[in-house]
């Protein structure tokens, strides 16, 4: 693939994200042979653009880590994408549906990173001693495809649906849990919409973070000092709707909270 038609699919599906529309598959509309390999050069492109704009890299994320997400998107591998700083939204505030197409949040474990980690060879023991600290995060995923339909190579240009993130407040060392037995539960308006455990993500989160350190290696980088990464999925995703109030309960991590508007 030459460098203009991965900048004419960049375009393409940043558009999508800039307008807040639906936009069909890239598979469907520009490619049909589109790889995975292809796929995360259009999403290096997308990177080097919002960097370009000023925006900063808040850390590499993985999606897709849990046998449920993979069922439920119909696709069979992780994936990695990015969380910028325009994607923050505080613990307790609120996400406004007009900045987004058709949202959808999921509980994540988010590990803040006190070393680099280069792969490949990298193992979860390995991601644990190098991880500064943990905190519950809830991630909110807006797919630009119409119905959140998508091959794998289409949603990695379209950067892991990545939109927004929410991280909590209570930060806590990883030596404190086992991570894999940590249950959490997301509710929408009080009631329990999806649960599990952090098993549920690659059989430990660490795992997922380890995974991405060596899928890094493959294009020469790393997870860097000072990354704060989602881990992926613990529950599957809800489609919000105006007026939810959504919470994230994670065994001894704690809560985190937004209201949609
Ligand atoms: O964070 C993730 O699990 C990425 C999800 C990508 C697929 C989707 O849009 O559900
Ligand atoms: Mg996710």
């Amino acid at each position: 693939m030459n460098a203009t038609t991965i900048k004419e699919i960049a375009n393409y599906v940043v558009a999508g994200e800039v307008e807040k529309r639906e936009i069909k598959k890239v598979t469907a509309q520009l490619k049909p042979d589109l790889t995975v390999e292809e796929g995360y050069l259009v999403q290096q492109e997308l990177v080097a653009m919002k960097l370009a704009e000023g925006h900063k890299i808040v850390g590499p994320k993985m999606g897709l880590t849990s046998k449920a997400k993979m069922q439920q998107m119909n696709v069979n591998d992780p994936i990695y994408g990015y969380v910028f700083d325009y994607m923050l939204i505080e613990n307790g505030g609120e996400v406004s549906l007009s900045d987004l197409i058709h949202p959808k949040v999921e509980a994540e474990i988010a590990f803040i990173i006190g070393e680099d980690i280069v792969g490949p060879g990298v193992t979860g023991a390995q991601v644990l001693a190098k991880t500064q600290s943990v905190l519950p995060a809830l991630e909110i995923i807006d797919s630009r495809y119409e119905n959140f339909n998508f091959t794998l190579p289409d949603v990695v240009a379209d950067n892991a649906s990545t939109s927004r993130v929410v991280f909590g407040t209570t930060v806590k060392t990883p030596d404190q849990f086992e991570l894999d037995l940590v249950g959490a539960t997301l509710s929408i308006n009080g009631e329990i919409r999806e649960l599990g455990a952090g098993a549920a993500v690659l059989g430990h989160p660490a795992n997922a973070i380890a995974m991405l350190a060596n899928m890094l290696a493959r294009k020469g980088d790393k997870i860097r000092k000072g990354n704060v990464i989602l881990s992926g999925a613990i529950t599957g995703a809800v489609l919000l709707q105006e007026g939810d109030v959504v919470s994230g309960k994670f065994d001894g991590l704690g809560e985190v909270s937004f209201t949609v508007t």
